[in-house]
């Protein structure tokens, strides 16, 4: 094929000079400005993928839980899942082609992969509400149409709608509809079917505050709202009308400072939750009566969605194995609970739901969410049949459970971790079990821990393995932490480039908040003094360091049995 016509397009879109850039954790991300070039190739690449797959493939452009002036580029593989590890390479290498370079890189692809260049291909593109992103998906499309291939812009979407799209389209609406109105309905008729099984009417209507980050999830949410009214009430603050993505709110700025957001209002005791910028993680919190914050995160969710379901299948009497996935960031707490009291297998993944995903599909139910609240639960194909054959079979009351595990299917977006979704699996949850906000963190107590940024020249000198929990690069880190942590009791402390900003992250847990607190600050110093560390030291004053303003209180350490 000749690719001259994609050629004298590409120059439109040229690259930055030296400018390098790498499919991470989840996809490209950096500054906004810099990334024309990238969007047009992720059109091209997403149309051979297309071809490749004979399947839609999904483009979503967002930068999730970064600054308003990122931005990013995610590819969504034909069933809802993240793009195949194999094809990041190629993606890799066609972001950074020289502008001379970009038919042969094509025809590299198009070689190693056995593309038949004249299969049809069909894109979907959503985006997120940062300002730089509807130019950049009219970037994409570009790159799509210059290749012949056709798409559908969904316009304004959430990270987990548009897999949800994708997945539809591919299974050709067995998942669901595959339109906006098609996704809520999905979610509001199962979330009902679900809390139809609670005797007391006084847990409705459900009242939850959300903090929408300022981002997409809280304008999906309000649409959410007309199909579920009398079920389940949102106050939605940060919902964008005012203040800015990500800043001062939002999942990852909650769960790193372990605090409340900011323009939000909590009452004691009431449960409150906030999404990311494109919502596709969640976290719950709440302020106790003496004003202590208490956070629920991606490992409490775990937890409860796992004994939940282990419940339901013991009584539905259908025995199928559940797994957990978590990466490094579990709290040993919520690790050491689902190992040890709930007797469930815990697999320790790299960070990067890709990695869950993977491994999550290897299990009858895999349950995976990192810490950060990115999660979901995938059921195989053969947990579905085993279900639904006790819908049929069952007695009574294992009829009555199987059906409440088809709702819990049904509620669950199996394509990719979804505030949406995940919020309205906890609250069905809860109010099935009538467990209080207070009652679910009483599950167990996290170990204090915490998460610091370390600014080093090149972030790529420190390279890790096991699952990211040791230092392989450069020489003599990994011992340093090491005899770090052996200074405190139950500690533990890693660090590892991160996968969507130019910083490394170090995280340490301990027995108590303030050996946690040092703890971090000395592998950080470590890290800055080993690693190439650039611009300000690490500071012992944790709330002098930067993205982290604040101590938190102090947690009484835990004694295992
Ligand atoms: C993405 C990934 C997550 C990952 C997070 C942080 O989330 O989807 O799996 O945990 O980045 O990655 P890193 O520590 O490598 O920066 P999101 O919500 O930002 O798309």
């Amino acid at each position: 094929m000749d690719f001259s016509e994609v050629s004298k397009k590409s120059a439109l879109h040229p690259k930055p000079a030296e400018l390098v850039l790498q499919y991470g954790t989840s996809g490209f991300r950096t500054k906004a400005q810099d990334l024309d070039h990238v969007m047009f190739r992720m059109g091209l690449l997403a149309v051979f993928r297309s071809k490749c797959t004979k399947s839609t493939i999904g483009i979503m452009v967002t930068a999730s839980h970064n600054p308003e002036e990122d931005n990013g580029v995610k590819l969504v593989d034909p069933l809802g899942e993240m793009l195949a590890a194999t094809w990041e390479e190629h993606a890799t290498n066609l972001a950074n082609a020289e502008e001379q370079c970009i038919s042969s890189a094509l025809e590299n692809i198009a070689k190693k992969e056995a593309i038949d260049l004249q299969q049809e291909a069909f894109v979907v593109v959503g985006r997120d509400t940062r300002q730089s992103s509807e130019k950049l998906v009219q970037t994409v499309i570009d790159g799509v149409t210059i290749l012949g291939g056709k798409y559908h812009d969904y316009g304004l979407l959430t990270t987990p709608q548009l897999h949800y799209m994708v997945c539809c389209r591919n299974t050709l609406g067995q998942y669901g509809t595959a339109t906006e109105e098609g996704y809520y309905k999905k979610l509001a008729q199962a979330f009902m079917n679900l809390i139809k099984e609670v005797s007391s009417s006084t847990h409705f209507p459900r009242c939850l505050i959300v903090d929408g980050a300022n981002g997409i999830g809280a304008l999906k949410l309000k649409e959410l709202q007309h199909y579920i009214q009398k079920e389940f009430l949102f106050s939605i603050f940060n919902d964008g009308t005012s203040g800015k993505l990500n800043y001062l709110c939002g999942a990852d700025f909650v769960k790193v400072q372990q605090k409340p957001p900011q323009g939000i209002q909590m009452k004691p005791n009431e449960m409150c939750c906030s999404f990311d910028g494109d919502a596709d993680r969640i976290v719950f919190y709440y302020n106790d009566s003496n004003g202590h914050f208490h956070l629920l995160d991606g490992d409490k969710i775990a937890t409860l969605i796992s004994t939940f379901i282990k419940e339901l299948l013991i009584k539905a009497n259908v025995d199928l194995p559940v797994a957990v996935i978590q990466t490094a960031y579990a709290n040993g707490s919520s690790t050491h609970y689902l190992e040890d009291i709930m007797k469930v297998p815990v697999h320790c993944v790299k960070t990067g739901v890709k990695h869950l995903h993977h491994k999550a599909l290897e299990s009858d139910i895999g349950v995976y969410f990192e810490a950060n609240g990115h999660g979901t639960v995938l059921f195989s194909k053969t947990a579905e049949e085993k279900i639904r054959s006790q819908l049929k079979n069952g007695s009574k009351e294992e009829k009555k459970a199987a059906a409440m595990l088809q709702y819990t299917i049904d509620l669950i977006n199996q394509t990719v971790g979804d505030a949406i979704s995940d919020m309205l699996a906890i609250e069905a949850i809860l109010a099935i079990k009538g467990l209080s906000v207070q009652e679910w963190d009483a599950i167990y107590t996290d170990l204090p821990s915490r998460q610091l940024k370390v600014k080093v020249a090149d972030r790529c000198v420190i390279t890790t393995t096991d699952a990211e929990r040791n230092a392989v690069t450069p020489p003599g880190l990994q011992v340093q932490i090491d005899n770090l942590v052996k200074k405190y009791r139950f500690s533990r402390a890693f660090v590892r480039p991160s996968g969507t900003e130019d910083i490394v992250r170090v995280y340490a847990e301990a027995d108590t908040q303030e050996n946690a607190d040092t703890l971090a600050y000395e592998v950080s110093l470590a890290v800055y003094q080993m690693a190439g560390g650039i611009g300000e030291k690490p500071n012992p004053h944790i709330e002098n360091m930067f993205n982290v303003t604040a101590f938190t209180k102090e947690k009484t350490a835990i004694v295992y049995p």
